[in-house]
Order: C-alpha cells, then structure tokens, then sequence
C-alpha cells in the first residue's frame, strides 16, 4: 500500500502544525507509523491522498451518519453558501435546528447551539455551577467530553490514547473540584455524593461510553444515576455529543427512557459542520444570558451555514426504519468482527449501541475504563494496519468507537469482515 505522499505531506505538516495535526488523535501516535492524510470522502468511503480507497467507520468520529459528502447535505450547504455564511445576528435556520432536536427530544424546552462538543459540555458545566450554586462536579474516569478544564481529568478518547494521566496546564485549584468515579459503579456515585454532601453541582456522562471503545451502561445503572443525583440535588447532565442521533433517533433518553437535566449535542447535529448544542427545560436554561445572569456567548453559534449542514443531516434520520436498518448492520459488523478475531484464537468482545460499536480484543465486554485498558493496544496497532491495507479504515485508537453510516451496505460489511479474518491473522503473528 503506497502511503508515501500521506507520510511526505505529515513531515511537511510537522513544520507547521503542533504534531503535524489539529487534534492528537488523528496522528496515529496510539497505533505507530505516519498517519494518512485524506483528500476526498463519498458515502461509506474516504480517499487519502495516494489515492487509496477505504471503508470508512471513523466516520470524522461521529458526524458522518448519512455517510460523506451526502447530496442533499453538499446541496443545502451550497445553497446556503450563495446566501451567506454567517451572519453574527439571528435567523430562521437556528429555530428551525432547534425545533427539529426538540422533535426528537421532546422534554427539552429551551436549546443553545455553539461550535463544538467541548463548547456545549464546558457551558453545561457553567450553566449546573451556576445555577446550583455548587463547584464540584463528577465525572466517569475514562469518559471524555472535550477539552474543557474541569473534564481533562482522567478523560478518555486522546487523552488516553496518549497515555496522558491527566493534562498539564489545568489549575490545581480547579482540577480539584473535579472528582472521579468509575463508569458503570452506582455504588461509587453513591458513596462520593453521600460524603460530598451539597457539593457537587453536577454528574455528567456518556450515557454510553464511547471514549473508551463502545462500553454500553449496565442494567439499572443510567436509572441509578439519576435518582442518585435527584436525591442529592446534583443535576445530571448527559454527553450526548456521540450518542446523539446515533443510538436513537432521540439519543440515549430515548434508548433508555432515562431523562437527563442538561444533555448536550454535538458531531450527527451539525452534519460535519462545526455545531454543538446544549438543552435543557426552561427553567435551568432561562438562567444563561441574556435572560439570565451566566454567561456563555459565541460568534458563530447558530451560524446558517452549519444549521443549513445540521437539518439537511437531521432530516432523513427521522424516516421509519433508519435506526432499525442501522443496528442491524451495526450488530452484524461488530458480531462479524468478534468471530473473526476469534477464528483465529484472539480473545474478543463486542458491543453494538445503534450505530456505534467495539470489537474489543477482551475475552468479556468490559465495563469500565479498568476492563478496557486490560487489552493488547500493541496487537490493536498492528490490526488496524492490517485493515488498513485491505481498504479498511478504522480509528486509530484502541479507546474510541466506530460507527456505521446510512450508506453502508451489507457487501461492505461482508468485504469488512472477509478483510477482518486475514487482518486479525497477521496481526496475531505480529
Ligand atoms: P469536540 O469538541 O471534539 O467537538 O467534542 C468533544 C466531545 C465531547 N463529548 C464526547 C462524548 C465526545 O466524544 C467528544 C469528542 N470525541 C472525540 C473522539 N471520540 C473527537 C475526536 C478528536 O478529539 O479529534
């Protein structure tokens, strides 16, 4: 596979940008050599700039449901583009966005759109300190929910791809205000509010994790969560930044019937435009500027450009079926995977939440940040070489979820897995 204009293009990139990318993930550092640098995508496919063709179930980490480049969201994004991109003042796109999450959520009442994921969950920690009055806030070791002050603590996705404890550059005197639990233990939660007593402003949480590979909630254990912070009067805030439209049309709520107090959104909302979001009832949000005293603000939140990207994305999510079709394809992908791996005498697991998944090599589906970290990352390195010189590309990274798009077919799931098969072989033999 010759990748050498991708590896020419990352020395020249080294010149220029911090570890010749813009986010630490994408430079392959959690699975050795140069990373591919891509230059086109269309439906379930990406094109580096060899021009090698791969199977895409990166998907730019969330975004991509529709698949890329997907007609009506390229039209509504050049339609908008002739009219303006953006405009720094209110307008009628932003309400349209915002009714069409509400459709789909319908016990949220108030939305604020903003720029990305870390935007939407660092303001809803503002927004849970402010109007709580509380500092201390509780999140799952290994869930990440961007790079926003208080959640680098022992966040998941790059920042354990990385090996980095936890990210120099944050305050002690803030980080401290940060407390960790791990993912899946109610009975951990417990005890830390028991003896936090009215400290704790708020839990936020991937309802399902997907910074550490695609770990699903125990049984119970989202419910527990939530009368636990109810009990204790801590809000609790769902990350749906990755779950979001991606395990039902209406999130892990749906999914689980679990109401969260604050849930934010972010990647599938803005169609692979740069949106993020954050709702919750009037009542907690008519407390944000301008209606109310805390303050988050943004120049291009609620851009036309991005809404324009966001409700051509949205609105083919709600036709019948599409999450139906969706887990199937994503269940038989994640199965194919586990029984390929172990085909060859890998331990494996899977997980398969909507249209996210893992193929853990893990004799068990792990539960916690602990379980994940027991896998072989070296061996995960050499698969995912392995997959990608079969025309498979997934994330570089043994702690991240893969995701499966409404433009994948069931060949592309059989050429997956016929790829998988002497992928998992090779890498065996290391
Ligand atoms: P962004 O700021 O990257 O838009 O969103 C941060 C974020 C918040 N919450 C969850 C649950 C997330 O998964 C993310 C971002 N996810 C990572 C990959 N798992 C983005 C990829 C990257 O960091 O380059």
């Amino acid at each position: 596979m010759d990748i050498s204009r991708s590896t020419a293009l990352f020395e020249r990139a080294n010149d220029h940008l911090v570890g010749g990318v813009n986010s630490p993930v994408r430079a392959f550092r959690g699975v050795g050599g140069s990373p591919l640098f891509l230059e086109r995508a269309k439906g379930a496919k990406v094109y580096d700039a060899d021009g090698n063709e791969y199977l895409d179930y990166v998907q730019t980490w969330g975004p991509a449901i529709l698949g890329h480049a997907h007609d009506d969201v390229v039209k509504a994004i050049s339609d908008q583009a002739q009219k303006g991109t953006s405009f720094g003042a209110p307008c009628e796109l932003e309400i349209e966005l915002a009714e069409l999450v509400k459709k789909a959520i319908p016990h949220i009442e108030k939305v604020r759109f903003v720029s990305s994921g870390t935007e939407a969950t660092m303001s809803a920690l503002r927004l849970a300190r402010g109007v709580t009055g509380r500092d201390g806030i509780v999140k799952c070791e290994g869930c990440y929910h961007g790079h926003g002050d208080s959640l680098l603590v022992k966040a998941g996705s790059g920042v354990t791809t990385l090996g980095l404890p936890d990210s120099p550059g944050v305050p002690a005197d803030l980080a401290k205000h940060t407390f960790n639990v791990p993912y899946n233990d109610a009975d951990a939660l417990e005890t830390l509010l028991s003896e936090a007593k009215d400290q704790i402003a708020c839990v936020i949480l991937e309802p399902v994790a997907g910074n550490m590979g695609c770990v699903p909630p125990q049984d119970g254990y989202l419910e527990r969560v939530r009368e636990l912070c109810t009990q204790h009067g801590a809000l609790l805030i769902f990350d749906e930044v990755m779950t979001g439209f991606r395990v039902a049309l209406g999130g892990a709520q749906e999914r689980f019937g679990v109401e969260a107090d604050i849930v934010t959104f972010g990647k599938v909302i803005g169609g692979g435009l740069p949106v993020g979001a954050f709702a919750a009832k009037a009542d907690i949000m008519k407390h944000l500027a301008p209606e109310g005293p805390i303050y988050q603000a943004g120049t291009l939140s609620g851009n036309p450009l991005a809404m324009a990207a966001g409700l051509a994305t949205l609105t083919p999510l709600f036709a019948p079926d599409v999450y139906k079709n969706l887990e199937t394809r994503t269940k038989k992908l994640a199965e194919g995977l586990h029984d390929a791996a172990k085909s060859v005498g890998l331990p494996a697991s899977f997980t398969a939440v909507g249209s996210m998944f893992s193929c853990f090599l893990l004799p068990e589906v792990p539960k916690t940040f602990s379980d994940v970290k027991q896998a072989d990352t070296a061996l995960f390195g050499r698969f995912f070489w392995e997959m990608l010189k079969r025309g498979v590309y997934l994330a570089p990274s043994a702690f991240e979820a893969g995701f499966m798009s409404t433009a994948h077919t069931d060949d592309d799931v059989e050429t997956t897995l016929a790829a998988a098969k002497e992928a998992f072989a090779a890498a065996k033999d290391g």
